[in-house]
């Protein structure tokens, strides 16, 4: 057996380390030259706990990369999935020339595995007309939290959605060789909404969180205290609020439902709306806070994160760059930037060392949440600080 990995990002790579170091005969395919000789130098292309492991036991067991697909028994295809802000439709673009670079070289009745999250139907309008039934089609995406990628690859349950139960046996049989969760076989169509769904119903929740917050704020009431109390009703379980939400996933996969069913997908659609809000909120906290604080001058405040969410080194859809891009359009400038886990320059006044970034600072805004802000908390002891991820405790503290 032997899989060839289209597509080395973040799921794409995990998941092609993973078959390799479990014993399946594995090529991992990039388009990118740089990144493929990186990892063929033994060098990974970004940051995630326990993948340096898993790659020399990988290495260890002779998986290859290469820019070039190869003849497999089965092909998994892990690309991103872009989509048009202004139609909210997504762009197949990339799974369509993935697609493509497998046909070319595939032998008849190949299986070829969709991993990227795509709106239901994408199978049947894009993928399906260009295989023409030469190949076997699946859809089996992929649920890891960057974060805790490692752990839920082996353990999160899998759904893989294909034409016929010997060809989604097949697949599963492949997982397995690293997936110890649930595996169930449906159709393509609901495999691909219930990836969107999952996504959508946690952008609606941490919506609910946010609008929360902007309610207590209004009320002088305390909304991490009375999530935590309302959390402990049996049935409830309410997200944190924060200053937006960022990722290439929840804050994209539910636009796919609007752009698609724009008449039924109005509470979705409020939903992002509501999240994308969040920037605009952080900006009106920080001047009440300055005034409150009789802090008159930009320069004088830090933000601290820009990675999308703690302990990751992605800055797609970070809410601290829509951040950034309200306080251009205010015509606010010499903000400056610190992200311990961004070592590559990102934005304008981006300071790479702490301390550096803490002189001569009078306030911090906290928009990450990184396990690094909770052990130097001390250090933002004396200085007025705006937490917007509830993870910073004192009485100089201000929230959203
Ligand atoms: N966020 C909040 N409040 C919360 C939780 C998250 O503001 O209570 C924010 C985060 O700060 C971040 C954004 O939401 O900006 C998304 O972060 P996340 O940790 O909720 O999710 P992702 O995008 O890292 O991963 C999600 C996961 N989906 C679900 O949990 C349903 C993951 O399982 C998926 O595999 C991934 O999307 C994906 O690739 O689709």
């Amino acid at each position: 057996m032997k899989v060839c990995v289209v597509g080395l990002g973040y799921i794409g790579l995990p998941t092609a380390l993973s078959l390799a170091a479990n014993g399946v005969n594995t090529v991992g395919v990039d388009l990118n030259k740089n990144m493929v000789e990186k990892l063929q130098q033994g060098v990974l292309t970004f940051q995630e706990d326990g993948l340096d492991g898993l790659f020399a036991k990988a290495l260890e067991n002779g998986i290859r990369f290469t820019t070039q697909v190869e003849q497999a028994d089965c092909y998994i295809v892990a690309v991103p999935t872009p989509y048009d802000s202004v139609t909210h439709k997504v762009d197949p673009v990339y799974i369509i020339n993935a697609v493509k670079s497998v046909l070319a070289v595939c032998g008849d009745n190949a299986v070829v595995v969709v991993e990227s999250t795509i709106p239901p139907g994408t199978i049947d309008t894009h993928v399906r007309p260009i295989v023409n039934g030469r190949v076997r089609l699946v859809h089996a995406p992929e649920r890891i939290i960057p974060g805790n990628m490692l752990f839920e690859l082996a353990h999160n349950a899998r759904v893989i959605g294909a034409d016929d139960e010997e060809t989604g046996l097949f697949v599963k049989q492949i997982y397995q060789s690293f997936c110890k969760g649930d595996i169930v076989i449906t159709d393509i169509r609901t495999a691909e909404m219930s990836k969107v769904v999952e996504n959508t119903y946690r952008d609606i929740n941490i919506a609910f969180a946010n609008e929360l917050a902007r309610i207590c704020r209004a009320g002088g009431m305390d909304v991490h205290k009375i999530i935590e109390v309302a959390n402990m009703h049996p049935r409830v379980n309410i997200l944190q609020p924060g200053p937006g939400v960022g990722g290439h996933c929840i804050s994209v996969d539910p636009w796919f439902l609007v752009g698609d069913y724009p008449n039924e997908s109005r509470l979705i659609h409020t939903a992002r709306c509501v999240n994308d809000s969040m920037p605009d909120h952080v900006l009106t906290r920080i001047r009440e806070v300055m005034a409150e604080e009789n802090i008159t001058d930009f320069k004088e405040i830090g933000l601290y994160g820009l990675s999308y969410k703690e302990d990751v080194d992605d800055l797609r859809e970070s809410p601290t760059l829509a951040l950034i891009e309200r306080l251009k359009a205010a015509g606010i400038s010499g903000v400056r930037v610190f992200d311990p886990m961004i070592e590559t320059n990102a934005v304008d006044n981006q300071v790479y060392d702490f301390n550096a970034f803490l002189s001569g600072l009078k306030m911090v805004v906290v928009l990450v949440s990184h396990s690094h802000i909770k052990q130097n908390a001390d250090k933002l002891r004396g200085l007025t600080v705006l937490d917007t991820r509830h993870v910073v405790f004192g009485p100089n503290v201000h929230r959203l």
